[in-house]
């Protein structure tokens, strides 16, 4: 053969690959819009090849859809305008992002790998994500709340869950009842669901600082931190781990629901030293605060009875703190109750907005109540009667620091000259006030 006729050859094989090539690239990058192109999903669906990405814009489909193509991608305008009543999927690496499903048949995942489905809302649907022998699936940033089930799993392993927000579903946020192990589960967002989790052997957290999930029902304070967390100081992270029903648990288990913002303080705590004070008497506030985001923060603080800003001892009418990323402090305010009538009077913290910060819901903090009465009554019934005596004798010797089990401020209300112990001179005082009423 000619060496001209060779270079024919190869140049035609060369062009022929690159067109090959050319068309499946081509074939990759198809885009379909709804309902520019097809006025359903299903439509577009069904004309689509593998691989292709369907865009769908705002409105609502009336439809739920089933899909069988791999590699499909459907996308909606954004999670609360682009409305269908759900997705059925028996193909595997789809993904589904950016719909509300609400009172439709949620997503379900059949014999699937390699899918994910983001940042939709699923609501209201009998399962929100019902998952059948599906593995390594990626669920994240969804909001599935207000179904019967949140997450059904039959024989569904390995599948990541991650940002969701799963709430107020009436059986169980999740169920692995059917068969569901080695699932991970990490900054979810657990609230209100009748069971969070139901059975099931999973991971349940992403190590230390990462740390695992927000549940409402979790009972345990942060104090300390550390990947033991034995070191002095909070962290955001609760210092005991949270029991899941089965045999698992979730070791780092969160403060509060995710995410948290790169600049965001909260008021973890507001606690006042006595919850019965005679009028015209001194109090402290305690206000425990913590900073969420990954920046140090200047802030003020203000304390306030019903909607009144209280004038603190110094004269000024808030305080003012730093906090660095991920730590907490406590700033005590002293004031005096001359200004308030006597009755019930609810206290609230407040703090500024700091600049970038999104969450200000937990800026503000309403500690219950303190009840202003007439000096000697102990119990707040509004008299000084022989009860608030007994009361001050079973306080008798009691300290700050001597209280054993009982509350602080049983012992606080009972030291009336604020002298940090309950003694005769308290005893006295009571008694010289007996009869006494409001
Ligand atoms: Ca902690
Ligand atoms: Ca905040
Ligand atoms: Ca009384
Ligand atoms: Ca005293």
């Amino acid at each position: 053969m000619e060496k001209t006729t060779v270079a024919v050859i190869l140049t035609f094989i060369l062009i022929s690959t690159l067109l090959v090539a050319l068309n499946i690239q081509l074939t990759r990058a198809n885009i379909i819009r709804v309902p520019d192109d097809y006025p359903t999903i299903q439509q577009a669906v069904d004309a689509a090849n593998n691989w292709d990405t369907i865009l769908v814009a705002a409105g609502t489909y009336n439809e739920g859809v089933s899909l069988e193509k791999d590699g499909l991608r459907l996308v909606g305008k954004h999670m609360d305008n682009t409305s269908m009543l759900g997705v059925a999927i028996y193909a595997d690496s789809v993904a589904i992002m950016g719909f509300n499903m609400v009172n439709g048949i949620g997503v379900g995942l059949d014999q699937v790998q390699n899918c994910t489905i983001t940042k939709n809302k699923i609501i209201n649907c009998g399962d929100g994500i019902s998952m059948s022998m599906a593995g390594n699936n990626n669920i994240s940033y969804n909001v599935i709340a207000n179904n019967e089930y949140g997450v059904t799993m039959v024989y569904s392993n390995y599948n990541i869950f991650f940002g969701n927000t799963i709430a107020n579903n009436s059986q169980w946020g999740i169920d692995h009842y059917l068969g569901g192990y080695a699932n991970f589960y990490y900054h979810n967002n657990f609230i209100n669901n009748s069971v969070n989790s139901w059975m099931g052997d999973n991971a349940w957290d992403d190590g230390y600082p990462s740390g695992g999930n927000y549940w409402d029902d979790y009972t345990g304070v942060d104090l300390y931190s550390g990947p033991y967390q034995n070191e002095t100081g909070s962290d955001g992270v609760g210092d005991t781990h949270h029991p899941i029903i089965g045999d698992d648990e979730d070791c780092y288990p969160l403060m509060k629901p995710y995410p948290w913002g790169s600049h965001d303080i909260g008021i973890t705590s507001v606690t006042t030293s006595k919850t019965v004070v005679g009028q015209g008497f001194n109090l402290s506030t305690n206000v425990k605060l913590f900073n969420y985001g990954n920046n140090t923060e200047t802030f003020n603080i203000s304390i306030s009875y019903d909607d009144t800003v209280i004038i603190l001892l110094d004269g000024k009418n808030h305080t003012t703190a730093t906090l660095q990323s991920l730590n907490a402090t406590t700033v005590v305010f002293m004031w005096n109750t001359a200004n308030l009538s006597k009755g019930n009077h609810s206290i609230t913290a407040v703090t500024t907005q700091v600049l970038g910060e999104e969450d200000t819901t937990d800026n503000a903090f309403i500690d219950g109540w303190i009840f202003v009465t007439i000096l000697g009554d102990i119990n707040g019934d509004s008299i000084v009667d022989i009860s608030d005596i007994t009361n001050t004798i079973a306080a008798f010797g009691e300290t700050s620091e001597s209280l054993g089990w009982r509350e602080p401020t049983w012992y606080a209300n009972c030291d009336l000259n604020d002298d940090e112990i309950v003694d005769i001179t308290d005893i006295i005082i009571v008694i010289s006030r007996y009869g006494d009423s409001l």
